[in-house]
């Protein structure tokens, strides 16, 4: 018997959900990184096992403090998502549940298994004071999470549904991955396989190379930047086994184009070198890459813009 489903990734902000996915892919095809916010589109990983084929969907943070039209549009991938999938993984940080995390349960269907990972288990080790304590701690967490969702901060109508299973692991930690894929292999449907077992994700190159540019930008750059920036490809194209690519960077203001672009033009550079070295290792393959910085005042707050770039 095989079995073939959807799995949505879905919690807070900066949770580990594209760390995940990737491990859970064994590529890297989602970007990450330290700061809130860095999935800006739902992103398909696939992984087909001798028995099952996962067809994993990665989502933004959902976000629950700023409203603009941007996270008006990162919230609307998550709740559509939700509606079509087998089986839903949702990512909380071992030890803490809160308010933002519950405005997350209350969107969560009755009707499907959820599966709660503890994410970050390495982080929730590190705090305690010895392994018993440790263990007790994290047993308690465990049976809190099990109760009804109502008693979570759910829905009222929630009162009958609970979590189908609690797993605490470290998305960074092979084994606790492998074992994560057992579980949900339980879950999946029975069905043919959708895609080519080779097959990594439903994204183009072209795709994935703005996303490995946007996440230099993260790494790169301040604190506020990351939000008020984005990426085109102007060109993608094979030169016989090289691809040339062409990106614009898109930001809000003057004083941002110099952030970029740094003292003499280092932090550019920094940034196109690390990008093209990643996309190499993804695509196998030579690359080519030119950057240019453009300011484009309001984008986040421009629907066509947003629409332009798949986000609406
Ligand atoms: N210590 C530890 N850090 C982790 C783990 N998983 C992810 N991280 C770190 O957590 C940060 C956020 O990871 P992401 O995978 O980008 O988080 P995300 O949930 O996709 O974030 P958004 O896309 O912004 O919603 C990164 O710095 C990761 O390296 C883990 O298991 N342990
Ligand atoms: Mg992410």
């Amino acid at each position: 018997m095989f079995r073939c489903g959807t799995i949505a990734i879905v919690g807070r902000p900066n949770m580990g959900k594209s760390t995940l996915l990737n491990a859970l892919v064994g590529q890297k095809i989602s970007i990450t990184s330290r700061k809130a916010q860095t999935t800006r589109h739902r992103i398909l990983g696939i992984q087909t096992r001798e028995q099952a084929q996962f067809v994993f969907i990665d989502t933004p943070g959902f976000q629950t403090r700023l409203v603009s039209t941007l996270n008006k549009a990162l919230n609307r991938a998550v709740t559509t998502t939700l509606q079509d999938v087998n089986v839903v993984c949702f990512i909380i940080e071992a030890g803490y549940f809160g308010e933002d995390d519950a405005k997350v349960l209350r969107l969560l269907p009755d009707d499907l298994p959820v599966i709660l990972v503890l994410n970050k288990l390495d982080l929730f080790a590190n705090r305690s004071e010895s392994p018993e304590e440790r263990d007790r701690s994290l047993l308690e967490f465990m049976a809190k999470m099990g109760q009804p969702w109502s008693e979570l901060g759910g829905r009222p109508e929630q009162s009958e549904t609970a979590f189908a299973e609690i797993v605490p692991m470290s998305g960074k930690n092979p084994h606790d991955v492998q074992r994560l894929l057992d579980i949900l292999e339980e879950y999946l449907p029975e069905g043919e396989a959708r895609y080519d077992p080779e097959t990594l994700t439903d994204r183009s190159e072209r795709f994935l190379a703005a996303e490995i540019l946007r996440e230099k930008i993260f790494r790169f750059t301040g604190e506020e930047l990351p939000y008020t920036s984005t990426v085109v490809i102007d060109q993608f194209k094979m030169d016989g086994r090289m691809r040339r690519i062409a990106a614009t960077i898109l930001v809000d203001r003057d004083s941002h184009k110099a952030m970029i672009i740094g003292e003499k033009g280092e932090r550019l550079k920094k940034i196109s070198t690390e990008a093209r070295l990643d996309m190499e290792k993804l695509f196998d393959g030579k690359v080519f890459l030119e950057t240019w910085v453009k300011v484009k005042r309001g984008w986040a707050d421009d629907r066509a813009e947003l629409r332009a770039q798949g986000l609406e």
